[in-house]
């Protein structure tokens, strides 16, 4: 099997290729990726020699460049992670947001029918419902809830599994979407809220928590969302949606916290700072058609997904530490200098 993995020098694509590359050593696994801010080859020294692992830069969105690709590669299966995923970019910069997420789909759709893949994977997110709110715990997100974003982020990827779920109806693709509730664990940019919270408390620095820090997120440690996405693309029925999502929700005010305690640092390094507009409020999955139909089942609580994120920035410090000492240092600067300054 050859399978192209795109946006594989990112976050979530980075652990997926690790864990595909070790687990199929007799497939292909080739990594198509454009190196943005937030691509990173260093998360891929641990396979760079692999014999089954290809690095490729190129641009999904670039259809002449994606048609060559799959002509001279014949890829079987096609996993997307390709994204721009930063919502707080999304609301300073939204066109490239449509461009990579909408159009960068729509070429990597077209070229999967044109060359017959076997299976075409979306990776999406559960941003596309949209947000619950806080005084309704009874309330989950189904695979059938209405799609209702909030961001231009969210709202180009649920343009995406729109055009994903055209292409299957329309020409009898074979796809499958996956919506994931919020990453974290190793190799995760620092510009999101966990490993921002490591870095800058390591640092005694101060910590930007968004409006009251009330908002709810539900936490998947990164290998158990790889996990599932490799039994869907294996297991998974053409045609479905599929949510991922383990039941650990926090407000944004206990993660900093959880971290604090977890570096014996002190919570007065918590600054409350302007919201982000339109802030969804509560996300919240529910996975129960992942675990019944297919037999998944996360092997992380929070607790010790949190812990053992926490040692991996601990033990791999050069590799943030080179991210925030480059560009992302004027990001940051443009997104909370007035905020966080004495
Ligand atoms: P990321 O920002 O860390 O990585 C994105 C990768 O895509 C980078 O390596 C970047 O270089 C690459 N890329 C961007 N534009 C490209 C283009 N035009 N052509 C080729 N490559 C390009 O993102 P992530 O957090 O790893 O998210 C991966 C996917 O998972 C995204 O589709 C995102 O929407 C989705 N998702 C993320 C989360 C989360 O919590 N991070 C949760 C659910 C779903
Ligand atoms: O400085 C911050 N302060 C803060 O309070 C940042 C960066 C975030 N926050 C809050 C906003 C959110 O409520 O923390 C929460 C998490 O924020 P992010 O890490 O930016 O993630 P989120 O906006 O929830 O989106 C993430 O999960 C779903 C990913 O970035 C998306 O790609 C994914 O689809």
């Amino acid at each position: 099997m050859k399978i192209l993995v795109t946006g594989g020098a990112g976050f979530i694509g980075g652990n997926f290729v690790h864990h595909m590359v070790k687990k199929y050593p007799e497939d292909q696994i080739i990594n198509l990726d454009l190196l943005t801010y937030a691509g990173n080859l260093e998360t891929l020294k641990p396979v760079e020699d692999k014999p089954n692992y290809k690095f490729v830069r190129g641009d999904i969105a670039d259809r002449d460049f994606v048609m060559d690709l799959f002509d001279k590669e014949r890829p079987d299966y096609v996993v997307n992670f390709a994204a721009e995923s930063h919502v707080d970019r999304s609301i300073t910069d939204p066109g490239v947001f449509v461009r990579t997420n909408v159009m960068g789909t729509q070429v990597l759709l077209d070229a999967s029918k044109e060359y017959g893949v076997k299976r075409y994977h979306q990776v999406s997110t559960d941003e596309v419902y949209g947000d619950l709110p806080l005084d309704r715990p009874d309330l989950f997100f189904h695979e059938d809830t209405p799609l209702h974003t909030s961001s231009p982020y969210s709202s180009s990827k649920a343009s995406a599994d729109l055009f994903v779920l055209a292409y299957e109806r329309t020409y009898g693709l074979p796809v499958t979407i996956s919506r994931c509730s919020n990453n974290y664990g190793p190799y995760h940019f620092p510009e999101k809220l966990i490993p921002l919270i490591i870095s800058r408390a390591l640092a005694d620095e101060k910590l930007p928590v968004y409006g009251k820090g009330e908002n709810v997120r539900d936490w998947l440690h990164v290998s158990d969302h790889c996990e599932a996405i490799d039994l869907i693309i294996h297991k998974g029925k053409p045609g479905e949606v599929y949510n991922v999502g383990g039941h650990n929700e926090k407000t944004n005010l206990e993660v900093v916290k959880t971290i604090l305690k977890a570096l014996h640092k002190p919570e007065s390094l918590i600054e409350f700072v302007t919201d982000r507009p339109g802030h969804d409020l509560r996300y919240a999955i529910d996975p129960t058609k992942l675990e019944t139909e297919l037999g998944w089942k996360p092997k992380y609580t929070f607790e010790t997904g949190i812990r053992q994120t926490i040692d991996w920035y601990l033990e791999n410090r050069e590799w943030w530490e080179n991210i925030i000492s480059g560009e992302y240092a004027n990001y940051f600067e443009k997104m909370y200098g007035e905020d966080l300054s004495e």
